[in-house]
């Protein structure tokens, strides 16, 4: 009998989650949004200097309560890290491909490096760091990218295809970047943990185990691979510059790269395309995504702490422009999209806005504006904002901004 009942509450539990999920209407109406009060980043401090014992304590609440911390396990692991294909000149020498494994925790983690033509161990460029959702073949279409063998999502069984070399190009300008004097390092994210809600049984997770709720779920764990990868560049590749490293991410990987800036002060300057909810938008607004839907939508990439935030949003003892004032004083861009409501623009706004006294505090100016600018009337100061017209994207608008920001900050 009671084997029955289970089989019938297995059976109706996928309805009832689409139950739910149907259930769920965004809002979308600034009118309608709750009354709120933000938790003040600067909350004792009056000093600079008492700064850096803040930012430690926004990390380890940020840490426990939303992405989860990093257990001692991770420390432990080996990284080693080969070149797995040489040097190839590319863009009609323009620049070279290099490509490396990197050993990390039982995966084996792909990494392309786009250097430009001059970069040298005498004269090493800046960088841009980011993950791709496609593979690495789907960001430059060259015939010699590795196929990952990772678990990849809306494929055909799962897997890599050479179909999409390139596929994402529109993403991702290389030659562009190259050639304003950057380099790129591109990496899968599904070779570090897969995007699905597996129970945590693949990617690093596989040997790592699964996390207790105040440990790293997936997007915690795609920061601290990132942080893998910088000790790489660090140690191994002198063409590139890795005290000017620019961390970038869109949507998901957007909040990734977040939560590796903030988590890692060597990240020179940190960039959110499109990061929304669980990024750089302020969660107490639940403007289109909210706390509870994310972490319905998406149990493994925020920590279990995280949910009891849902519906709860008051209860938190941070937003996220905590996580953004963590990165401060390092030049930080966030970029919104006027069709992305989802992702709630002006949230992402106001956060840099909020985030901005920390900035200011650090003796820099912040974000030079207090009302969201027009669309396409970048703002670029310490903090860089943009809202482009368009929809949820990457688009060469964005990186046209996101050069220029660096240009100015990082002097290649
Ligand atoms: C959506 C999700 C967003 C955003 C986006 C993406 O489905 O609701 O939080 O991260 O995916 O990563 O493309």
């Amino acid at each position: 009998m009671r084997s029955h009942i289970i089989a019938i509450i297995a059976a109706l539990s996928p309805l009832v989650m689409i139950a739910e999920d149907k259930k769920f209407e965004p809002n979308y109406d600034e009118s309608l949004i709750p009354d709120y009060a933000l938790p003040n980043p600067l909350e004792g401090v009056t000093q600079a200097k008492q700064w850096s014992a803040k930012r430690i304590e926004w990390l380890d609440l940020l840490g426990r309560e939303m992405f989860g911390v990093i257990p001692k396990s991770f420390t432990d692991v080996n990284v080693s890290s080969l070149i797995s294909s040489p040097d190839k000149t590319i863009l009609n020498g323009r620049g070279k491909l290099r490509q490396l494994t990197i050993h990390l925790a039982g995966q084996d983690i792909k990494v392309s490096l786009f250097l430009p033509a001059n970069a040298s161990a005498a004269a090493p460029a800046p960088a841009f760091l980011g993950y791709n959702f496609s593979g690495n073949h789907s960001v430059f279409n060259d015939p010699d990218i590795e196929l990952t063998n990772s678990w990849m999502r809306k494929k055909k069984d799962n897997r890599a295809s050479a179909e999409d070399r390139g596929a994402s190009s529109s993403r991702w300008p290389v030659e562009r970047i190259l050639t304003n004097g950057f380099a790129l390092a591109t990496v899968y994210y599904g070779d570090v943990d897969p995007d699905q809600d597996d129970g945590f049984k693949n990617g690093v997770h596989a040997q790592l185990g699964k996390p207790a709720p105040h440990e790293a779920a997936s997007i915690a764990t795609w920061a601290w691979a990132l942080s893998r990868i910088l000790d790489v560049i660090e140690s191994e590749i002198v063409e590139i510059d890795a005290t000017k490293v620019a961390v970038f991410g869109h949507s998901r990987l957007g909040k990734t790269s977040l939560w590796a800036g903030a988590s890692d002060s060597r990240f020179a300057l940190v960039i959110s395309n499109n990061s929304g909810c669980g990024g750089a938008a302020l969660s107490r607004r639940k403007i289109g995504e909210t706390v509870s839907r994310i972490t319905h939508s998406f149990p493994h990439w925020f920590c279990d702490n995280f949910d009891h935030y849902a519906n709860n949003e008051d209860a938190m003892p941070f937003d996220n422009h905590t996580l953004l004032a963590m990165i401060a004083p390092r030049p930080l861009y966030v970029a919104s999209a006027e069709e992305d409501r989802w992702a709630d623009p002006k949230g992402e706004f106001l956060s840099c806005l909020h985030a901005s006294p920390v900035y200011k505090l650090l003796g820099t100016e912040g974000l030079p504006a207090t009302e969201i600018p027009q669309v396409n009337q970048p703002i670029h100061g310490q903090i860089g904002y943009h809202i482009r017209t368009g929809r949820h994207d990457v688009t060469d608008y964005d990186w046209e901004q996101y050069i220029k920001f660096a240009k100015q900050h990082l002097n290649p």
